[in-house]
């Protein structure tokens, strides 16, 4: 396994683990720990071994945004030129279901992180916010878009433009957070999550992460024509016959892949 500078990757399983690690800066996330992750997570998305991610940090910090001390003299034109949005929208688009785990700080590129990810599971000493406006910015990870689909545009502009944190109560009722759990309990829960999708047969489990990915994005219609045909195209997979067959016998699945 390759050794990263920023992070920590593991196997358990079929489920690959990518823990941020940057304790000194509560995991800010720099243009390494952007390579680090994308490469690692890019590298899960073609191993056929691994059906789900989990993304974690501290018990401090799950992240606490993007690193501020390197982007602090950089122009305008530095940032559009560094590219420091386009490799992170290659960790958005991996086809693996990713589970993040978020204990402590989840600010800024942090928050918008976890957005990038499909279930987000928090301890319940998480907190989300944007406080970007507080540094005289804005978000620039899809806090400003991701937030609003996730949470509405109000609850989202009380965030965004006051830059306040908010607990992992009101989180999850807000709709950002999937569960709430108790730290001591976060990792378990977080891989007993990945470890049920990662159970399941990949080409549905891609195709489910494809439409819903389509809903965020698309029209009604448009979403819903995604759908059907990816619905139907599972019924040309072995999984799709075993998977009926097994409900048919009262039996588990054995899934292939295939
Ligand atoms: N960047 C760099 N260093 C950081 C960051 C950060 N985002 N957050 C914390 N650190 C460092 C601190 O500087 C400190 O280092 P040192 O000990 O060398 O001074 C260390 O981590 C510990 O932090 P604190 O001493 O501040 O710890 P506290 O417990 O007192 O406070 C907080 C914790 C409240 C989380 C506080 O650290 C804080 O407010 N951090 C900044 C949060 C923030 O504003 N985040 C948004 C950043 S901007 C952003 O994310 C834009 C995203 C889009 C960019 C896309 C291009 C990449």
């Amino acid at each position: 396994m390759t050794e990263y500078e920023t992070i920590l990757v593991e196997t358990r399983g079929r489920v690959g683990w990518i823990t941020l690690h940057r304790p000194e800066a509560l995991n800010a996330l720099n243009t390494q720990l952007m390579h680090d992750v994308v490469d690692a997570a890019t590298g899960f998305d073609a191993d056929r071994g691994i059906g789900a991610i989990v993304v974690t940090g501290s018990e401090r910090a799950f992240a606490a945004g993007a690193d501020i001390k390197e982007m602090e003299a950089k122009s305008g034109l530095d940032m559009i030129m560094g590219d420091h949005f386009g490799e992170w929208s290659r960790f958005a688009a991996i086809r693996t279901p990713v589970v993040a785990a978020v204990a402590g700080y989840a600010l800024g590129g942090g928050c918008e992180l976890a957005m990038m990810c499909d279930i987000i599971i928090a301890a319940d000493t998480a907190k989300f916010g944007q406080p970007e406006i507080n540094l005289g910015v804005i978000p620039g990870l899809g806090g400003s878009q991701r937030l609003l689909r996730a949470i509405g545009y109000y609850k989202a502009a009380d965030l965004v433009l006051t830059g306040r944190m908010m607990d992992a109560v009101e989180a999850e009722r807000s709709g950002l957070v999937s569960r709430v759990v108790p730290a001591a309990d976060l990792l378990a829960e977080a891989g007993k999550i990945a470890d049920t999708i990662a159970s399941k047969s990949l080409p549905s489990v891609f195709a489910a992460k494809a439409a819903l990915d389509a809903a965020m994005e698309t029209t009604l219609a448009e979403g819903l024509r995604f759908e059907r045909q990816a619905f139907a195209a599972l019924f040309s997979t072995h999984d799709q016959k075993e998977g009926m067959a097994a409900f048919r016998e009262k039996r588990s699945p054995d899934f292939t892949n295939s």
